[in-house]
């Protein structure tokens, strides 16, 4: 099945119209590593900047109508007013992220601490962001703990367990009815010896135990070199229990890189396993965001380009011949199945692309189309003085 026939086309494109990609605020922010943040020009100083930026990447492209918050990076005084701002801005506020990983009593761990003066903060801070989801009409609250431990014998890794489940079961029994609780893991960084939730089996356990408004967050920079993420995308969605990518790449560990850049293959193979599970849509319930930082790129194009990656390796994935495949994988017929995956994923999509964004009303080249905006000229002219945002570490 090529995608010169037309009802390929027409069936491509039709599914393409219908995908979401949340940006995250604090790409559009400074970010760097632990040796140095270099800081850009033109970058937002506040929420309301941050979101101006991400309705420039959904205007361009159509695809990106929501913004992730970091809390408290995004705080402000009137949520409702941000919200406003943003629908104003053709825009919505999307899932709510917590921060209990830069607060000097979160040393020895948050809601994993020993001290339970400690936890009960922390529990306080993720209970603060529900309140604020009430407030942002958000629907998701994003969780990703840096608790662990640097040495064995540093502290007890069950008890540490039995605290994470009962902050867990607080925050999640404070959930609204359309509201949910995405449990992001990471193998490593900042705890170098055990991290309190390290992978997906650990999340998803934790999940199956909360309830069917709990599900998992698949950051692709958080698994140990070689794993095979599209066997967790695979078996997570057959349980139900996927709930959210926080899409980027690494060629090392958690380099947080552009989400295609450094293995477009495996964005590949991890998005067919999205069509193949029938969960690109909406109505499936999967949030696809990016979590990037852009330390040394001019961050609203390396977003844009971002988006577009994803769009490139979802489109071959709906273009893999699903009927010949089958008929392959049934018949035994190792390297005809394979071939039948790699035709789809050595397919040019870029004219088709080009071809839907017409349609849409868009400029076929988004890139093209924000250099020649003036945007980046005219941000770099306002914003001069105050503080410019970052991850405020
Ligand atoms: C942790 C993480 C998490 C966010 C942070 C910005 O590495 O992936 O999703 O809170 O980055
Ligand atoms: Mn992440």
């Amino acid at each position: 099945m090529s995608q010169s026939d037309a009802q390929t086309r027409d069936r491509v494109k039709q599914a393409l119209r219908t995908q979401r990609i949340e940006t995250p605020s604090w790409a559009y922010a400074n970010s760097g590593t632990r040796f140095k943040v270099f800081a850009q020009e033109g970058v937002p100083r506040n929420p309301y900047e941050k979101i101006a930026d991400a309705a420039v990447v959904h205007r361009l492209t159509g695809v990106a109508p929501t913004v992730a918050l970091h809390i408290p990076w995004d705080r402000v005084d009137d949520y409702a007013d941000l919200a406003k701002y943003a629908a104003d801005q053709g825009v919505a506020l999307g899932a709510i992220n917590a921060n209990v990983f830069q607060d000097n009593d979160y040393k020895l761990g948050s809601v994993t601490n020993p001290d339970p003066g400690v936890r009960r903060k922390a529990i306080d801070h993720l209970l603060e962001c529900v309140d604020i989801m009430d407030r942002t009409g958000s629907r998701d609250l994003k969780l990703w703990f840096s608790d662990g431990t640097n040495y064995p014998g540093q502290d007890d890794i069950r008890a540490r367990q039995d605290r994470l489940a009962a902050a867990l079961r607080e925050t999640y029994d404070r959930l609204g009815d359309h509201q949910r609780l995405r449990l992001e893991y990471k193998l490593f960084e900042p705890a170098f010896y055990t991290t309190d939730v390290p992978d997906w089996g650990t999340a998803y356990a934790h999940c199956l135990e909360l309830g069917e408004k709990a599900q998992v967050v698949i950051d692709t920079g958080h698994h140990a070199p070689s794993t095979n993420i599209e066997f967790i995308v695979a078996f997570l969605l057959r349980a139900g229990k996927l709930g959210a990518f926080d899409f980027n790449s690494r060629f090392y560990a958690d380099d947080d890189l552009m989400v295609g850049a450094a293995d477009p293959f495996q964005l590949f193979r991890i998005m067919y396993e999205i069509v193949r599970g029938d969960a690109l849509r909406p109505e499936a319930g999967i949030a696809f965001m990016l979590d990037q930082c852009h330390n040394i790129e001019p961050k609203i194009p390396a977003i844009i380009r971002s988006v577009l990656n994803v769009q490139e390796a979802t489109a071959k994935a709906l273009l893999v011949d699903a009927d010949a495949l089958a008929a392959a994988q049934q018949a035994g017929d190792v390297l005809g199945a394979n071939a039948v995956l790699m035709d789809a994923y050595h397919t040019d999509v870029r004219p088709l692309l080009a071809e839907l964004r017409t349609e849409l009303g868009l400029d076929p080249d988004p890139m093209g189309a924000y250099a020649r905006s003036g945007y980046f000229d005219k941000i770099r002219a306002e914003r001069v003085g105050g503080q410019q945002a970052g991850w405020g570490a």
